[in-house]
């Protein structure tokens, strides 16, 4: 190993701490740093920017070490920009291969300190090399499915006005690890691509670089068209084929680090490949051409429907299993975590049991489309741990989904609220996220107790106790009171917000109709996917196949996804399935209502403007379960014609049974940054 040259040491000082206890500031997320007293010799490699921001976070926010070293090492042990930290005596060292990776070991020592954590030597590389948030952000400021503000890219502004808020996100990627961002949505706008909207892009991408972001554009398939009013988009097209070459070469001399383009394409109305006979494969393979000299990647989504096929669910395993092997080097094919969109809870989408010989990352929503916008606590790592931990048998038992991709997109919740996500707890889900992408083998319940410490302070071990409990459960607790038994889509029409089951606006596309996925009448309720149904069961495979496709093995939680079931069918627990469903319905109520007396009990441990943040957003929580709750038996009572069963109560100890037994991801013994009390 051949270590570089330490050239410069920062004085010692000390400052007085400036904020009181548990004094929440929603602006400053997990980085809520009390001032230590004791300040820390930080010596560093020179004045590169990202080291300087290294020293500064230190220097300001770390004093379990008389010295922290930072420097570059040449180690093949130490990729993608992970580092080593050796401590010894009262000097503490920090490697990494890259000034980036020095910056993330210097956030982990911060870390540790703010999470009350002991500094342990140790190796960290991330498990993804490519850890990326997308902006569902449209250039008039608006954010689709956003529920925190508006967009935080003040357009108009840029390049000449530069709001310190772009540094301030930025440092708040950088400290759990994200190394890339989407700036715009999917649903793209040809103007992103414009000489002005480069130098806007360029602008930003300049404020990002010393946080190691590279910044990545979506873009519209048919953009040379509306730019520059070429004839066509085909993807064969000679001409087609420069101009995304000559655009790809003034976007690298704008922003020599751009990292790719990000596509949505023959998706609800955009345009794509298949307007020109072509397939998706040609439309990624000619961008992947023109961004290939560069360095640059296509990310291509597989979230493609057509209203003429039977089963929605089937429908981008159909569409791009047949072109396994036929994409670049350079494209990526990116498809969210279930076969259908975000829903509360879906199994996982087949494709990634399969596409053995092309690039797969997995796309998870962090914005709450689905699962109560920015008023609902539900925190998200259970959800996407379930899917990352699922064993998918591509290559026989083992064959995790987290070890098949090799990149993670998270649909960002920030926007240009104060607080940046509204909820104080969505700010758990982008910390959470990134966690996630740097470290897949984390916990629910680690990431919950490392963001209170930090975002919360220092608690009585019984209050984060309640805290950490309540995060845990939340999700399982959204899905009983929304969508239990695999139900989905049963959303109100366009805002995906409260319960809409009888929704029937006449003319509108069958798929998109909440009758379309319940299918309830007087036999049951459920959408038939076995074999006797759609068939979607064989996109699986075995054993997965014969086990969600057979209605005994089927577990509950996918059950009424994969079949039609008739009311008083008996479940595992013996119960009908009807009383099934209003138990389920009942737990996720009581579990709401529950939050709201719990967080009571926390009311004087937390900051007052925090407390009343929440608590106001807990109630709003506990009535949209009565009113889910309400709406959905009541709806499906007049197929089944049997009794609602009166609402179980349940407290915050069954609350975590249940959720640790429907919950079946692994809990590594060591998988987390260790706690202390
Ligand atoms: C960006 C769902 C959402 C849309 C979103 C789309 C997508 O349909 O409701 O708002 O569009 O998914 O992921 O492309």
């Amino acid at each position: 190993m051949m270590k570089t040259l330490i050239t410069t040491c920062l004085a010692l000082a000390a400052v007085a701490c400036s904020q009181k206890p548990n004094e929440y500031k929603g602006e400053l997320l997990w980085l809520q740093y009390t001032q230590p007293k004791n300040k820390v010799c930080v010596v560093v490699q020179d004045t590169i920017p990202t080291l300087q921001i290294a020293r500064n976070e230190l220097f300001a926010n770390f004093s379990k070490a008389d010295t922290v070293r930072l420097q570059i090492v040449a180690d093949a042990a130490l990729p993608n920009d992970g580092f080593r930290i050796a401590v010894g005596g009262k000097t503490i060292d920090i490697e990494a291969q890259s000034t980036v990776g020095l910056l993330y070991g210097a956030y982990h020592l911060i870390r540790c300190e703010a999470a009350g954590a002991q500094v342990r030597p140790t190796t960290e590389v991330p498990s993804y090399a490519l850890r990326i948030l997308n902006h569902w952000d449209n250039i008039d400021g608006t954010i689709e499915r956003g529920y925190a503000g508006k967009s935080l890219w003040q357009w108009d502004e840029l390049p000449a006005v530069v709001s310190p808020r772009y540094a301030e996100y930025a440092r708040a990627n950088a400290s759990i690890g994200i190394n890339a961002t989407v700036l715009n949505n999917v649903n793209a706008s040809p103007q992103i691509l414009s000489d002005e909207y480069i130098r806007k892009t360029a602008a930003l991408a300049d404020v990002f670089r010393p946080y190691g972001i590279r910044v990545y554009l979506s873009v519209n398939f048919s953009s040379p068209m509306a730019l520059d009013s070429l004839p066509t988009a085909d993807p064969l097209d000679k001409a087609v084929r420069q101009w995304w070459k000559d655009k790809a070469d003034e976007i690298y001399k704008a922003i020599p680090d751009f990292g790719g383009f990000l596509v949505k394409a023959n998706s609800e109305g955009l345009p794509g490949p298949l307007d020109f006979g072509r397939s998706h494969a040609d439309g990624a393979n000619m961008l992947a051409e023109a961004l290939a000299p560069h360095g640059g990647i296509v990310m291509w989504r597989a979230f493609v429907y057509s209203p003429s096929d039977a089963d929605r669910a089937k429908q981008a395993y159909l569409e791009f299993e047949p072109l396994d092997g036929q994409f670049a080097d350079n494209v990526i094919i990116q498809t969210k975590n279930g076969p259908i969109d975000f829903q509360p809870r879906e199994p996982f989408s087949p494709l990634f049991g399969h596409l053995a010989k092309t690039r797969q990352m997995a796309e998870l929503q962090i914005t709450q489309e689905y699962t109560g916008h920015s008023n609902h606590l539900c925190f998200l790592p259970s959800m996407w741990l379930e899917v990352l931990n699922t064993d998918t048998y591509e290559h026989g038992e083992g064959s995790l989904i987290r070890d098949k991709i090799e990149a993670i997109a998270g649909v960002s919740n920030v926007g240009d609220s104060a607080n940046w996500c509204a909820h104080p707890f969505a700010q758990a889900n982008w910390y959470a996220f990134g966690r996630i992408a740097w470290n897949n083998r984390l916990t629910t319940d680690s990431l919950a107790t490392e963001w209170i410490r930090q975002t919360l302070g220092k608690l009585p071990n019984d209050v984060e106790r309640k805290i950490a409990d309540m995060m845990d459960t939340s999700h399982e607790t959204v899905v009983d009171y929304m969508m239990p038994l695999g139900l989905h889509h049963i959303f109100a029409w366009g805002h995906h917000y409260g319960p809409e089951p009888w929704c029937a606006i006449p003319g509108a596309r069958p798929d998109w109709m909440p009758s379309y996925y319940h299918c309830a009448d007087s036999l049951g309720l459920g959408f038939d996917r076995s074999y006797s149904g759609s068939r979607a069961c064989e996109q699986y495979n075995a054993p997965l196949d014969s086990l969600y496709g057979n209605i005994q093995t089927c577990p509950d939680k996918y059950l009424l996804w994969f079949h039609h079931v008739p009311w008083n069918y008996t479940m595992h627990s013996g119960r009908t399935m009807w009383d099934e469903l209003c138990l389920s319905y009942g737990r996720g109520l009581a579990a709401a209502e529950q939050y709201v007396q719990t967080w009571n009990e926390c009311r004087p441990y937390v900051d007052p403007l925090l407390w009343n943040s929440v608590a106001r957003r807990l109630d709003i929580q506990a009535h949209d379960a009565r009113w889910w709750h309400d709406a959905c038996l009541l709806y499906f009572q007049q197929f089944s014609k049997m009794p609602i069963q009166q609402k179980t109560l349940l407290n915050l100890d069954d609350m975590m049974k249940f959720h640790l037994r429907i919950s079946n991801y692994e809990c590594p013994a060591d998988g987390g940054m260790r706690a202390e009390n």
